[in-house]
């Protein structure tokens, strides 16, 4: 059984990092091993103050401990970090806990709709920037690929994205999927560039109105189940993408208050084997 260590926050109200790629990576076949950095009462979108812990400490505890088990992952998988200590970390862990061969999907949590979030820091948008050489997939929406690349945060918003995969391959050695692109009127997706062979495309699926929190979170996990049992990046890009747009569609058909989230819950079914059929992906 393939195994992930999952290095990310746990938001406990409001469905978005662990709370959500642990069930996606369960229902997938795939055995989740949470490394919360932080655990937060609710995410930071929409809910006042929020109750928080750092975990630091506890990161550091945890990867020695499993590196002393000589425990190794065929996935590592991190999101939001607390500070540039727990980015440090994680680049600590990629190198004592990865398999041979194993794959290390990074998303860069920074910002969103062209503004870094409130508890991120410039040092901490350079320590990222260092997490990122070592993945083998970076999974940046729009506002964290201009981070990355040195531009101001909201430069890229509204571009269908087209080329920015490459850009942000280090000269094609990792691999790239930005989300929240918007190639075309009424549809949203992703542009993606494959390293191991030099493809590269777009995956779209209908737009449904909302900004939803969470759902880069849910996208990552989705790709990262895909990528864990030998999907190509191609097809794990496009099961995450209708998958999400699935869910935010059902969401908000229902009309359940944004800050909530997708309710992904009642359509996880979808994930198992090859659940999301061609025809009911459009
Ligand atoms: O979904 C990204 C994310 C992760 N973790 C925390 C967040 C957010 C986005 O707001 O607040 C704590």
């Amino acid at each position: 059984m393939r195994k992930v260590a999952a290095i990310h926050d746990l938001s406990c109200y409001g469905r978005c990092s662990l709370a959500v790629i642990m069930p996606v990576l369960s229902v997938m076949g795939v055995q989740c091993c949470p490394l919360p950095g932080t655990v937060l009462s609710t995410h930071t979108g929409g809910y006042g103050a929020v109750q928080r812990t750092d975990l630091t400490g506890q990161v550091e505890g945890t990867v020695e401990h499993w590196d002393r088990l000589g425990l190794r992952f065929d996935g590592i998988y991190t999101g939001y970090m607390a500070s540039v200590a727990q980015i440090h970390q994680a680049v600590e862990a990629v190198q004592r806990l990865s398999a041979p061969r194993a794959q290390v999907v990074v998303d860069p949590v920074l910002g969103d709709h062209g503004k870094l979030y409130s508890s991120m820091t410039e040092e901490m948008a350079e320590a990222m920037g260092q997490l990122c050489e070592q993945a083998q997939v970076i999974t940046p929406n729009l506002t964290e690929a201009a981070i990355l690349l040195g531009l101001a945060p909201d430069a890229l918003l509204g571009q269908r994205g087209k080329d920015l995969a490459l850009e942000l391959s280090a000269q094609g050695q990792r691999s790239v999927v930005v989300t929240g692109v918007t190639p075309e009127e009424g549809y949203t997706g992703a542009v993606w560039f494959d390293a191991a062979t030099g493809a590269s495309g777009t995956e779209v699926a209908m737009r449904a109105p909302g900004e939803y929190p969470g759902t880069g979170d849910l996208f990552s996990a989705v790709l990262t189940g895909g990528l864990m049992m030998g999907e190509s990046l191609e097809r794990a890009v496009g099961r995450a993408v209708h998958f999400i747009s699935r869910c935010a569609s059902y969401t908000s058909a229902l009309g359940t208050p944004v800050r909530e989230g997708v309710l992904f819950e009642p359509l996880l079914p979808l994930l198992l084997g090859d659940g999301l059929a061609m025809d009911d992906r459009i």
